[in-house]
């Protein structure tokens, strides 16, 4: 009998790794072939699926609610979904876990790396707009992210590369008989 699918969904911060990661991720598990794995990112989410979309609660609960419709239908087909948004509602995500868990199996990983080492990385320059004032409603800076209390997996990224984060993630899916 072929494995049940099963949903890869990464929370942090902007900037605290998660796409880089999930892609790392997505290299490694089709590399070991048998099913389809889908990458649902943050920034292809909002540009293909979410474009109307601003940050408000309301806005980034249907953002999050979207991404888990299509999450929990390539799990309920038996193919793999790995997610990269910030979703920091902690109830939107218990929400999105339900109704994948309806299907096959829920992982969640917290990229639980700091604000402060975000904002000191910034990558693309948005928390200094966010600091500015710019940018309005920005996770960590001027809107709340609801730390992850039972995550099946937290992985630290100040002094672990990405590589070593990906594969705490497949360690963690081969525990749990899902690879
Ligand atoms: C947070 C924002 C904001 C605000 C624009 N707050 O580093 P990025 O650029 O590529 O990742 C962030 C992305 C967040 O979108 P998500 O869909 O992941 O958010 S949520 O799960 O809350 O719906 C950042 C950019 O969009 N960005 N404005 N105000 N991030």
């Amino acid at each position: 009998r072929s494995k049940q699918g099963f949903t890869v969904f990464f929370t942090g911060f902007s900037g605290s790794g998660k796409s880089t990661i999930a892609n790392a991720l997505m290299v490694k598990l089709m590399e070991m072939g048998g099913r389809p794995v889908t990458l649902l990112d943050g920034d292809i989410v909002r540009k293909n699926l979410s474009s109307e979309l601003g940050f408000s609660k309301e806005h980034r609960d249907l953002n999050i609610r979207r991404i888990g419709y299509v999450a929990s239908e390539i799990t309920k087909n038996g193919g793999i979904a790995i997610c990269a948004p910030i979703a920091p509602y902690a109830t939107t995500r218990r929400a999105v876990r339900e109704d994948i868990e309806a299907y096959g199996a829920f992982l969640e990983v917290h990229v639980a790396t700091s604000i402060e080492e975000c904002e000191r990385r910034d990558r693309k320059g948005l928390y200094k707009l966010a600091r500015e004032g710019k940018i309005k409603e920005f996770t960590g800076i001027s809107d709340p992210y609801d730390v992850p209390e039972n995550p099946e997996l937290r992985v630290e990224t100040e002094g672990t590369d990405v590589d070593n984060c990906a594969h705490q993630v497949l360690l963690k899916l081969e525990n749990m008989g899902l690879i």
